[in-house]
């Protein structure tokens, strides 16, 4: 097949999705033609049968607000129409999902046959795509899709419940690549983080105020009491100066490391004793999954989908949100039990690489785009 696929480039969940899919549906002999506004951070390098087609917003001096959306549905349409493409899959269905009924309404009169299939990631429905100036134009692109999927039942549910849409929705779990990540805690120079032998906890993500980091801090402040521990802070946004400044005010900012953006996670995370992720919302939890790939169980919030991914007791734990007191105390549990923690790393990375290896899961999709492609012309 000939799949276009359009996605956010950014260090984010569904870029990363949208970037590990493109580079599967390759390996298995499909030609994929990625559109984006710039090189998406996981797609560097060269690729066969991969090929990147940048979104020129122009600046003609008329343009107070350069037209994002038309210049991503004329991408469309050109590529539509260049390539043959077969099907059209958005990541995130803000503007996407709306750019692609666009750039299928123009390329009809041309091919009249591409196919739209949108993945709705999380905060596209729950905080953008709900927004009151967003409202009716998401639900407008959920409902032109030829196919619609979430990332976990939650979300699917949430969908259905805040557009009061009652079309197919199809669930997709997220997937990870198992054969990058791996646990190898050699590869990623542990001695470095934690030279006394500390044990280390390891939080991932882009710091919205989503992601709740600061009791990221908190929690660890608690471990730190208990027991020799550093954390390692990766990634960057908003709340990350008041991460910062709230270590300093708990006295442990000499163990807590902010590494900022990295592009190579998987070279960090099997570094990891420990996982946490405090979310305030998490439609599915692609980092927890990547961690636990990496051998690292999770502690986490008991919101959203997360509950699709972690397993209590047995690969992690879960907490109502905002009870950082009841992370650190299962954090300390389990680092102070190496038996528990040993199972509890096996447990995690079988479950990433049995029930969301992508062998599992990206023929979900071929299967998906097969059937849309079935259903022949519009
Ligand atoms: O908010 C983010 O973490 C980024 C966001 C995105 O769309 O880029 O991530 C969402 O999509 C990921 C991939 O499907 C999910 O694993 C994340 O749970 C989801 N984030 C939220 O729901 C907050």
């Amino acid at each position: 097949m000939r799949i276009g696929i359009a996605c956010y480039p950014t260090h984010g969940g569904s870029g990363v999705v949208a970037s590990e899919l493109g580079l599967e549906l390759i390996k298995r002999g499909h030609e994929v033609h990625v559109i984006s506004y710039a090189l998406p951070f996981r797609l560097q390098g060269f690729y066969e049968n991969l090929y990147y087609h940048e979104i020129d917003v122009g600046n003609y001096p008329l343009f107070k607000y350069p037209p994002f959306t038309l210049a991503a549905a004329c991408k469309m349409i050109e590529i539509a129409d260049a390539k043959g493409l077969d099907v059209l899959h958005v990541h995130y269905a803000v503007p996407w999902a709306v750019c692609a009924h666009l750039a299928r309404e123009v390329v009809a009169e041309s091919c009249g046959k591409l196919k739209i299939v949108t993945t709705l990631h999380g905060t596209d429905i729950t905080l953008v795509g709900a927004e009151p100036s967003f409202f009716k134009m998401t639900k407008f692109g959920i409902e032109r899709s030829d196919a619609v999927t979430a990332v976990s039942n939650y979300l699917a549910g949430e969908t259905k419940k805040t557009f009061g849409v009652n079309r197919q929705i199809d669930i997709v779990y997220n997937s990870v690549d198992h054969r990058r990540f791996v646990p190898t805690p050699a590869r990623c120079c542990r001695k470095h983080f934690a030279p006394h032998g500390e044990k280390l906890l390891i939080h991932v993500s882009n710091f919205r105020p989503v992601k709740n980091v600061q009791d990221v801090v908190r929690a660890f402040a608690l471990v730190r009491k208990q027991l020799p521990a550093r954390l390692l802070m990766i990634g960057d946004g908003p709340e990350q100066p008041g991460a910062r400044a709230l270590a300093q005010e708990l006295g442990v900012e000499r163990d807590v490391l902010f590494l900022g953006n990295q592009d190579a996670v998987e070279d960090l995370l099997p570094c990891g004793d420990l996982f946490l992720l405090p979310s305030k919302y998490e439609s599915f939890g692609l980092a927890a999954l990547e961690a636990m790939s990496c051998g690292v169980p999770v502690i986490a919030t008991e919101i959203g989908g997360l509950g699709e991914v972690v397993t209590p007791g047995e690969d992690g734990w879960l907490c109502h949100v905002g009870d950082y007191e009841c992370m650190a105390d299962r954090a300390v549990h389990v680092l102070r039990d190496e038996k528990k923690l040993a199972e509890m790393r096996l447990a995690a990375r079988h479950k990433a690489d049995t029930k969301f290896s992508p062998d599992i899961i990206v023929p979900q999709y071929e299967n998906i785009y097969r059937r849309v492609m079935e259903v022949g012309p519009i």
